[in-house]
């Protein structure tokens, strides 16, 4: 996964010029328009599977449980809850839970790659995440990680939506892959062995 980013951070450069259309007009981005690069957070540069698995058997040790190379679709609940009814309810309560968020470990070498990104020449870098609905914890818990991950400078560049459709930008990179109606080029991120 991070040197995934790392290898899109790197692309980024080249996309720079190519087929890519620009948010403010259409076709060949013209010299000297700013590439705007949309973030996402959780799968991409947080470890979302690796410290949900973490807390999940921490927390019910006798439970079956789903291991990263056997993680399939996007939905961790999903899939819990196809291995036993009650394991969707057990899986989500481990992401509703205090300190779940903060928690997480970046995905190794995805900070650096987010730098370099927003090192960039007229780039600019933003973070777009979709917070989950049970608010307790979470959308705090996501400034608090950017800041001491990515530093207090990044928190001006926070995007908390459940729709990511609805932001403007040229580039989403996301581990989503089913993201419709989408205004930006999506670039996926994949999962390697579950991660
Ligand atoms: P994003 O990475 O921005 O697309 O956000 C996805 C959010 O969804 C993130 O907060 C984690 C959460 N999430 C991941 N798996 C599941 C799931 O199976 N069910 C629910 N309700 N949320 C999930
Ligand atoms: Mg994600």
């Amino acid at each position: 996964m991070a040197l995934q980013l790392q290898r899109t951070a790197r692309l980024l450069l080249l996309l720079r010029g190519s087929a890519l259309s620009p948010h403010r007009s259409c076709g060949k981005m013209s010299t000297g328009a700013r590439l705007r690069v949309l973030l996402d957070m959780d799968g991409v540069i947080a470890d979302f599977e690796g410290g949900f698995l973490k807390k999940y058997r921490q927390r019910y040790p006798n439970e079956p449980y789903i291991s990263l190379e056997e993680r399939r679709g996007f939905w961790v609940s999903t899939q819990y809850g196809e291995l036993r009814e009650d394991l969707r309810d057990k899986a989500i309560s481990i992401w509703e839970s205090k300190n779940f968020f903060m928690d997480l470990d970046p995905l190794p070498g995805s900070v650096e790659a987010v730098m370099e990104m927003a090192r960039m020449k007229n780039t600019d870098v933003f973070i777009c995440t979709s917070p989950i609905k049970h608010y307790a914890h979470c959308p705090y818990e996501k400034y608090a990680w950017i800041e001491r991950h990515l530093g207090p400078d990044f928190l001006e560049k926070v995007i908390l939506t459940r729709d990511k459709t609805v932001v403007s930008g040229d580039i989403l990179i996301d581990d989503k892959p089913d993201i419709l109606g989408r205004t930006w080029t999506s670039t996926v991120v994949k999962r390697l062995n579950g991660r």
